[in-house]
């Protein structure tokens, strides 16, 4: 089946990325509109409120290593095989991810420097990173978003188990007067196990380490302002989850203004992962947590692409190292296209596909896209599809010209990419 490139203008063969330069194939996917944001670093640049997130985290890790400048390009061994993900895993797919060309991705997750940190020697650390997965359009989807990795590991001998054990009863001291409600969940259970090769009472002792640590890192971020005030308790629940390369797994959410907020997926570390490190007689747990979510119900900020924005309106109501509630400037109107077309038999025409084609030629002017109709033909048996673009920039009103120049140039991309035929 024809997958076309969506990466037609690069048609020299190769392509640059942070200097460096790559041959591209049959998997290049990755478009000028992401490359060129890979050097932004914004969970670093002072003022930002992703970087006054960072560094709240870290201070609540002051005792563990703490690392932020690793360039976005690993290999997909790094970020899927090294990790356990199974062959058939549906994050390697080029609909999912951003591919250099075979040999080389933008990571997913912060999990695939994993290895690297652990065959490095590092016992206790965090890594902030940015990271890039292919998604849907709307206010709180962005193709790069933030993470903070998190880890610890244990000597699998006496020595880590008071390691682990007094670290336990620190960490429940700390709680024990804080004003947290947990909803907790079994360390361990028949579908949430204990890895084959592990002392089940260790991996107790380090799903329990896991997990107050974290009580209480969410209680220094989401403690003052919660409602801690307000004299009500911070609500986090434990939730079962599923990762590949970890086992127990859980998923961890905050009840905030009214909602559930998802807010990381961590675990016991898998075996093979720190097998793979040369750290063979260590246990240890990990975290994955999401920065734009956090800092969006932290600062109040309405939209993803805020944190992208330029606009001294923006950029100047933050400092560094202040929660504050972000007041918006103004609201420009939406301008609403739908695109109706035809997709020639033969062709995949996947929704992510659509999305990149979008931002690459409207970059941040787009504020959601939905499909709003899809049939095959029954006696044709072609695809028709029906996508309405929401135009709206944050931060000045667009002429109908603007837009509609914008417009056309989606519509002529997709002729020519895809070959489809407008309705
Ligand atoms: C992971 O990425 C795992 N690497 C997390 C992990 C690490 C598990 C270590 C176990 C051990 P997941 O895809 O669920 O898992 O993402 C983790 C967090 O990133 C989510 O909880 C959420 O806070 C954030 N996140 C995920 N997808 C998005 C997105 N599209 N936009 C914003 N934040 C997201
Ligand atoms: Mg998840």
């Amino acid at each position: 089946l024809a997958r076309q490139s969506t990466f037609a203008s690069h048609s020299n063969g190769s392509i640059e990325i942070l200097r460096q330069r790559f041959p591209i194939d049959d998997f290049t996917n990755i478009t000028p509109a992401i490359v060129s944001k890979t050097h932004l670093q914004l969970h670093t640049t002072p003022s930002h409120p992703l970087s006054t997130l960072r560094a709240l985290i870290e201070s609540a890790y002051s005792d563990f290593t703490h690392v932020s400048t690793i360039s976005p390009l690993v290999s997909p061994y790094k970020n899927f095989d090294e990790l356990s993900f199974p062959l058939d895993h549906p994050g390697r797919a080029v609909t999912d991810s951003y591919y250099v060309n075979r040999d080389m991705m933008l990571r997913t997750h912060t999990s695939a420097h994993e290895v690297e940190m652990f065959r490095k020697g590092e016992t206790k650390w965090l890594l902030t990173a940015d990271v890039y997965r292919r998604d849907e359009i709307d206010a709180s989807h962005y193709p790069i978003f933030h993470q903070v990795e998190g880890a610890r590991i244990f000597n699998t001998d006496a020595s880590g188990m008071k390691e682990v054990q007094e670290d336990n009863e620190r960490l429940s001291n700390l709680l024990a007067t804080a004003n947290i409600v947990i909803e907790d969940i079994p360390h361990i259970s028949a579908t949430n196990p204990v890895q084959p090769g592990h002392d089940p009472v260790f991996s107790e002792l380090v799903a329990r380490n896991l997990k107050l640590s974290l009580n209480n890192l969410l209680l220094n971020v989401f403690g003052d302002v919660a409602g801690i005030s307000k004299k009500q308790p911070l609500r986090v629940r434990w939730i079962e989850a599923y990762f590949p390369f970890t086992s127990p797994s859980f998923e961890v959410e905050v009840f905030f203004q009214g909602k559930w907020l998802e807010i990381l997926g961590s675990g016991v570390i898998r075996q093979a992962t720190l097998d793979t490190a040369g750290v063979q007689n260590k246990i240890g747990w990990a975290f994955g947590l999401g920065l734009e979510r956090i800092a969006m119900v932290l600062f109040s900020i309405p939209d993803i692409r805020l944190f992208w924005s330029t606009d001294a309106r923006f950029l100047s109501q933050f400092e560094q190292g202040k929660i504050n509630i972000f007041q918006p400037y103004s609201k420009y109107p939406s301008c609403f296209k739908d695109v109706s077309f035809w997709v020639p038999q033969d062709t995949i025409l996947h929704e992510n596909d659509f999305c990149d084609l979008v931002r690459d030629t409207a970059g941040d002017l787009v504020e959601d896209v939905k499909m709003i109709d899809h049939f095959i033909h029954p006696k044709t048996n072609r695809t028709s599809l029906c996508y309405r673009i929401n135009y709206r920039s944050m931060d000045r009103s667009l002429s109908n010209e603007e837009i509609n120049h914008v417009q056309s140039q989606v519509v002529a991309r997709l002729k020519d990419q895809f070959g489809v035929e407008i309705r």
